[in-house]
């Protein structure tokens, strides 16, 4: 602010004096302001020749007092000049001050004014922002109404049209309804027209049937009358036939030569040992019975006399049969064939047996498993097998199960397994559980004979997946 450091302000302007070292002190009031200034003291008049100014009355002590005085006004002078330029001084700088405060205070008014504008603007901005965005919402919401609006016009003209299309419909089912009842109207009255005419045909048939009744009974007494003639005829055929029958009765010699009935044979044994050596398809007749069979007889192996039980050595014949074919025999004992469970049976149950299973293998060995003892139970005990004293070359041990199995075909599980090996593994046999062979599986051609599990298997010659080229199952009387 001031420059001059000795200013000091206050309310009233009083001019006055004091003293400090080696300045003096004055005061001015001007109207609220009071200035106060210090003034270097005049050098060459010193204040003890002052103070005794007054109470001399000498002329030298006056003159000396005129100078005196004249000094002093001068100073005053000079001081009031000085004071005079100090006031202007002070007025000027307080002026500037003045304009200085002013315009500070304008410029502070005017940030003020504009930060107070800015925030009015910000905040006018902000309306005008929210302003803005809830206009959008209302457009959005209106464009959203507007196309609900336009959609549900649109379904409405749909549905109108739809109606109309409906009631043409309806329209047309009406006419086509009314068209038909009148159809069904004309129909009914056709209808009753034919009706009425069938009825009078029914009539005119029932006359028919009338008549032809009669006639049938007129041709039932012709009829009648003509059996008796067949009748009478039959009689006189009966009496020809009666009399050709008397003329041709033999002589009592001639009946006795041709009642000679032909030698009966039980098995191959009995035939080798009538003097039929020859190896061949023989009849044979069945225990007990009159029943004759055809069988295969090897009059070479072991001494001969052998009857074939089964047959295997082309895969020509089926062998995945029923209990009753297995009962009864199948195929041709010429060729693969199996002769029967019920024959072998009545046979091994009337006397001791030996049983004989000759095998070949693909690869040209050939090997044989024999029992001195074997029968079959009956067909009640499922012809379960008794075998006794193994011996043989296909394998150390045998490979039908010992003490026997049932038999068991693929519509007969007699087996020891839950499963049904006969369906299992194919062909009928006494299976154990489903046990270490079987003779009867499927045919498998060279080549495709291994891993099998239900080929013809005899497990403790050639293994379980093994399926044998040739095979022969034999029998002859244990005392042959
Ligand atoms: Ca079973």
């Amino acid at each position: 602010m001031l420059s001059a450091g000795v200013l000091v302000l206050s309310f009233c302007f009083i001019l006055g004096e004091g003293y400090t070292t080696g300045k003096k002190q004055y005061q001015i009031q001007n109207g609220p302001c009071s200035y106060t200034f210090l003034l270097p003291e005049p050098e060459n008049c010193p204040p003890s020749s002052y103070s005794n100014l007054a109470q001399r009355d000498d002329p030298a002590d006056y003159e000396q007092s005129v100078q005196r005085l004249e000094q002093l006004e001068s100073i005053m002078e000079n001081n009031t000049q000085w004071l005079l330029k100090l006031e202007n001084y002070i007025q000027e700088n307080l002026r500037q001050d003045m304009a200085q405060i002013q315009h500070d205070a304008v410029h502070n008014h005017t940030a003020t004014m504009i930060e107070i504008g800015t925030s009015f603007l910000t905040q006018t901005a902000e309306h005008a922002r929210k302003l803005t965005n809830v206009e959008v919402q209302v457009i959005n919401q209106t464009t959203r109404l507007e196309r609900q609006l336009l959609e549900n016009s649109i379904s409405t003209y749909k549905l109108e049209k739809e109606i109309l299309l409906q009631t043409n419909q309806i329209d047309k089912l009406n006419e086509k309804n009314s068209f038909l009842e009148k159809r069904i109207e004309e129909m009914e009255t056709q209808r009753q027209a034919e009706l009425s005419s069938l009825q009078e045909e029914k009539e005119q048939l029932k006359l028919l049937v009338e008549k032809q009744t009669n006639v049938i009974k007129e041709l039932e007494q012709q009829l009648l009358s003509a059996s008796t003639v067949q009748q009478e005829q039959q009689q006189l055929i009966e009496r020809v036939n009666s009399f050709i029958h008397t003329m041709s009765v033999p002589t009592p010699g001639k009946s006795a030569m041709m009642q000679d009935t032909p030698v009966q044979y039980r098995d191959c044994a009995a035939v080798f040992k009538s003097g039929n050596k020859e190896s061949g398809v023989y009849t044979l007749t069945i225990p007990d019975t009159k029943e004759q069979i055809k069988a295969y007889c090897d009059m070479e192996a072991e001494g001969g006399g052998w009857t074939i039980v089964q047959k295997r050595f082309n895969g020509l014949v089926d062998f995945h049969r029923t209990w009753k074919e297995y009962k009864l025999g199948f195929g041709d004992p010429s060729s693969e064939h199996w002769l029967g469970n019920e024959y072998v049976s009545k046979l091994t149950n009337e006397h001791q047996y030996t049983l004989r299973i000759e095998l070949m293998d693909w690869e040209g060995n050939a090997a044989f498993s024999q029992y001195d003892q074997f029968s079959l139970s009956n067909e009640e005990q499922k012809y379960r097998i008794h075998l006794k004293g193994y011996s043989g070359t296909a394998g150390k041990i045998s490979s039908l199960a010992q003490p026997g199995s049932d038999f068991s075909t693929k519509d007969a599980d007699n087996d020891k397994c839950v499963c049904k090996c006969s369906q299992l593994t194919t062909g009928g046999w006494w299976f154990d559980a489903c046990g270490p062979s079987n003779l009867n599986g499927v045919y498998y051609q060279q080549g495709q004979n291994t891993n099998r599990f239900n080929g013809i298997k005899w497990y403790y010659w050639k293994g379980s997946g093994y399926s044998l080229k040739e095979t022969t199952i034999m029998i002859r009387p244990a005392d042959f």
